[in-house]
Parts: C-alpha cells; structure tokens; sequence
C-alpha cells in the first residue's frame, strides 16, 4: 500500500517504540504534522524553543535509556536545535532529531528558511542524512535509530524535504541494517582481558573510575561484583555518577575539579587503574601529565577512538562494558587490600570533601542536602551549570542507578529544566527534581509553558545566589576578585512560576527549607522554590585550572565548623 513520506516517517517511528516527540512545527515540516493526529501512539509535547526539545529528548533518553526524539521545522528551527544535539553529542545520549527542509526543487537556492542542516550538524551527530528519495525513508528510519542506540550511542539527524513528507511510496520496514562499515566491537580481545586481569590480581593500590559507559551499558550489576570481589574502591566521573551506589563502602565519590579530595588522592596514589566507559575528560583529569603517576591503566571503551586519546594506557580493552565485565568477573580472584583501604579511609576522614559548615546565611549545600534527605535519595535529579551542578553532584547522595541527568561534556546552561521534562515524561512514576542557577533557568524559562501545557509535575529548586557562580568564583580566585559581568538580575522565579500557572515560594531562612521541600512533594503538580542562597558561596574541593589532582583546593579551614557530614560517609554495604 502506498503511504506519504510523512506516513512513512510515522509508521517507522512507532515500529521503532517511539512514544514521545518534542517539537515545534513550521511551514517545511507542516504536512508532517498534519499526519501526526492519524498516529495517536505517538505524544508530541510542544515546547517553547527548539533547544529545550533537544534537551528534553536528551533527558528522556538518559533517563529511560530508550532513543529520544525532537522534531523542527527548516531554517531556525532546525538552527535553535543545534545546541541540543551537540550536548547529546558529548554525552553520547542517544536522539533522533527530525527536521523539516525546503523542497527539493529549492534546496541551494537561499529559499525561506533555508539552511544546511546536515553541514551545520556534521560535527556534532554520530550521523546524518539529507532524504533525497522517499523510497528511502523507511530504510534511513531504520538506520538512524540502530546508529543512535547502538556501539556509543549519539544523536543522528534525518533532515526531509517538504515535497518529500507529500509524495508516495510503499511502505516496508526493513528488519535488519545493512551498514558494512559500521560494526561496533562489543567483546573485550580475550589476551587483552588476560593481561588485565593479571595486573588486578597483583595489584596492591588498585582504583577503579567508572563512567557513563557503566549506565548506558546496564553494567551496574557487573560494576558491583568486579568492586565487591576484588576489594577495588570505586570513583566516577560527574556523568558516572550512580553508577555505583554513593553509600557502598567501597565508594569514593567523583573525581576531578570539584571531586572529592580523597577522591582524587586515590587516584594520585593507585598503581592500577580500571577506567570503565569514561573518556579522561579534563575536568576529570586535571593536568594530563600529572595524572595518575604511579597507576598502570586498564581502558575498557566501546569506542576505539577514545583508547589513548587523552592519557596513556597499558592495556585497551575494546568493547561493550557489561560483556567485558562478565568477561573479567569469570577470571578476577577474591583480595582484600586491608592497607590500601585504610589507606583511604584514612584520607576521606582527613579530608571531609563534603561537610557542610554552620552558617547563619542560606547555604546552597544545605539546601541540596535537604532534597536528598526529604525524597530519600530516590528523585531523578536533573542540574544547569554552574555550581548549582557542582553542588547536586557532590551532596545528594546517589544510590539509584541512573539518577543524575547534567550536561558533562558541553556544559550547557539551560539543559536543567528541559532535560526534567524529558525524564518525567519518560519516568512518570519517578520524582524529579530539577536543582539549577538563577543564571541556566533563564537561558530556558520559557519551559515553564511545556510545563503546564503538558502537566509535566516536575520539581523546580533554583539556587539563587545572584551571580553566574562559577564564573564568579573564578573570578575571586584567579582574577583578582573583579566580577565583570558575573552579578545577574533575575526576576522573581515565584512570580514568573506563578504567571506561567505554577505555585512557587520563595525560601531565605534555613528552617524553611524543609518544609518548603515537603510541599513541593505533596503537591500533585509541579511547583519551583527559589532558594535564596548566600551570593559567594565557592565549590570545593576546587582543582585549579592547568593544576594537577593532587593540588587540590579545599574549603579554608575556618569554614570547617561542620553541623552536617553525614551523607556522603560510608554506612553500609549495600
Ligand atoms: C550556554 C552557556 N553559556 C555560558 C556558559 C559559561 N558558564 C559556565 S557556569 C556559568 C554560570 C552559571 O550561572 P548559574 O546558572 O546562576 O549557576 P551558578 O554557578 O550561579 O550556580 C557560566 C556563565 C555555559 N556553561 N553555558
Ligand atoms: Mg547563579
């Protein structure tokens, strides 16, 4: 039976599973739209602004750990979602971005709203295609979602002239790709799994730093049994987080510019490390050449191209994490490292990376350990960038596998609030809280809309302190204290919530913050407070830029009356 493109793209959608699709329409992607009512499998959520339509299918994919989708129509539309798939890009989420283009005949001509969206994205998709022929719909459907979920995962574009989505062609779903040069290696070299598993088993200091990779590749279980049987303590990087529960004993938090000291000391101090789906990405290793002195690396990644591309490795491993795990639980011997261990006990009671001092004023802190203790440690928490980011990686505690959704690699301001749309539409019976700065909520406030439109009930915490924070805090410690263009005005969060359809309150004191928390939750919908933190608050421990992970900043002493320090100490073996 003959179809239309745009039937064709929509019965391929949901012979794909797809649900959801974020979008904002437009002449070149209209008779696309006109089909979507035919297709009622298939929710469009309407946002506000392209980009939060790229972050929203970015946080449902991480969230759900299915593919994405956002759709826009040609010329600014397409433009506005340039900034999403390059996030997604960067942390490997996998997302199909649909865009509308002028019709064939006008392709090169500078029509209206013309725009090379495939030359624009080149860089920053895993692939993209220009549909010539709507013949070749189907099969382009079909490879776009194996490339984007499959190997490392990644955004992919199919751009599809309008004349396209109007004319006709039957309608086969192919049931298998046909892509000769691409061929993801999924099992670890089994010599290279020999000599890693040697240089664990004679380890005395081993460390393990564990990535996105572990989530993407379901490997927690895996993760687990290789930490637990070989006694090996376990780091992450900011997009590793939950990978590993936070409470084990055998966990150490993140590593990096703003992980914890000990963190970082272990890795300083290791003579083997396991780096398992993670990158060595600089805010993770400081200074390269500082890095990890004394540790022989073991690198288990799906993608070759990240084999030595930042720090030197002894042993590659190839592969999809999980199969390489099972592959070295089948050969690792029980240890212990009593010394080792102590060792770094030691070390996070010396250096308490995460207490929090007494203060008078509203520490932001304070306020993320509240979230944590009032939801349990079982929301979804989604971040902006900034401190805001810093400060919800390092205290909410992270015992639910796949639990922090923030921009890692492009460290977008304005993914916050997208991205918890897209995982509470993903994840309808998790809560979600979306912990930003006043300066990223408002690079995409305007979600707000989505929000109510769609009765998305997220949970908004913006930590107001007045400033782009981190660029501040930048600012105080290496230049010179001089605030260019760092003091932001915003306007009142509440009122805007409230303009927009959605109940606020405004928190100053420290006795308020708790019930201010347990409202948000009662209430059905979503809500936002705005936490009107101290305005100089820093980050530590801090890294310095260009310094190495063992020159690492902590809190000045005389901030180190501490009234909470629970979270993130070891409790149990979970
Ligand atoms: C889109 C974008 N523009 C600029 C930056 C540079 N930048 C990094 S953090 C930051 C400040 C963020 O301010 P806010 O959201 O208020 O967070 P805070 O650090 O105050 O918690 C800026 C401007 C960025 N990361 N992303
Ligand atoms: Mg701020």
């Amino acid at each position: 039976m003959k179809m239309t493109g745009a039937q064709i793209l929509c019965e391929s959608l949901v012979k794909e599973g797809v649900e959801v699709i974020f979008g904002i329409l437009g002449g070149a992607i209209l008779p696309l739209y006109d089909t979507l009512p035919q297709y009622p499998q298939l929710r469009h959520i309407l946002v506000r602004h392209e980009q939060g339509a790229a972050h929203a299918a970015d946080g449902y994919a991480r969230a759900t750990g299915k593919v994405g989708v956002c759709m826009a129509t040609s010329g600014p539309g397409a433009t506005n979602l340039v900034t999403g798939i390059a996030n997604a890009y960067l942390d490997s989420s996998p997302i199909i971005a649909i865009t509308g283009q002028v019709a064939r005949p006008f392709i090169g001509k500078d029509a209206f709203q013309e725009i090379d969206i495939t030359g624009i994205t080149l860089p920053i998709t895993k692939h993209n295609y220009l549909v010539l022929d709507v013949g070749s719909l189907a099969k382009i459907v079909k490879e776009a979602f194996h490339l984007a979920r499959s190997g490392r995962p990644g955004p992919v574009l199919i751009d599809i002239p309008r004349d396209i989505q109007i004319d006709q062609a039957e309608f086969h779903y192919p049931s298998q790709v046909d892509l000769p040069g691409y061929k993801p290696t999924l099992h670890g070299h089994p010599a290279q799994i020999k000599k890693a598993v040697k240089l664990i088993n004679e380890a005395q200091q081993p460390l393990i730093i564990a990535g996105r990779g572990v989530i993407i590749s379901g490997a927690h279980a895996e993760l687990k049994q290789l930490a637990e049987t070989a006694q090996i303590p376990v780091v992450t990087t900011l997009l590793g987080i939950s990978c590993f529960p936070e409470s084990h004993v055998l966990s150490l938090g993140m590593l990096g510019m703003h992980g914890m000291a000990y963190a970082n000391m272990a890795v300083n101090a290791a003579d083997i490390i396991v780096a398992i789906g993670m990158r060595f990405d600089d805010r993770a290793t400081a200074k390269v050449s500082g890095f990890a002195p004394h540790a022989h690396i073991i690198h288990i990644d799906i993608d070759p191209a990240e084999i030595g591309k930042n720090v030197r490795v002894d042993v590659p491993i190839v592969g999809d994490v999980k199969n390489v795990l099972n592959a070295l639980n089948k050969l690792i011997i029980s240890a212990e490292h009593i010394d080792w261990l102590q060792q770094l006990d030691d070390w996070r009671k010396e250096h308490p990376s995460t207490e929090i001092r007494d203060s008078d004023g509203l520490l932001p802190q304070y306020v993320v350990r509240k979230i944590y203790e009032v939801t349990k440690g079982e929301a979804i928490i989604t971040t902006g960038v900034g401190q805001n980011q810093m400060w919800a990686a390092q205290h909410y505690w992270y015992d639910k596998p796949n639990s922090l959704i923030s921009s890692g690699g492009l460290g977008t301001m304005g993914f916050g609030l997208p991205a918890a749309i897209g995982a509470k539409v993903g994840c309808p019976d998790s809560t979600v809280w979306c912990i930003d700065g006043d300066g990223s909520l408002q690079m995409t406030i305007q979600e707000l809309a989505t929000i109510v439109q769609e009765n998305v009930a997220v949970k908004i915490a913006v930590l107001s302190n007045g400033y782009l924070g981190m660029v501040r805090q930048w600012q105080e410690l290496f230049y010179g204290k001089r605030y260019v263009a760092t003091p932001l005005s915003a306007p009142d969060f509440v009122k805007v919530a409230e303009a927009y359809g959605i109940p606020g309150l405004r928190v100053k004191h420290k006795e308020e913050v708790v019930p201010a928390i347990e409202q948000a939750m009662e209430h059905q919908g979503p809500f936002l407070v705005d936490f009107i933190v101290e305005p100089e608050e820093n980050v530590y421990p801090m890294v310095p830029p260009g310094a190495s992970l063992a020159e690492v900043l902590e809190a000045p002493k005389k901030e180190r009356k501490v009234i909470s320090d629970s979270a993130k100490l070891p409790v149990s073996n979970i």
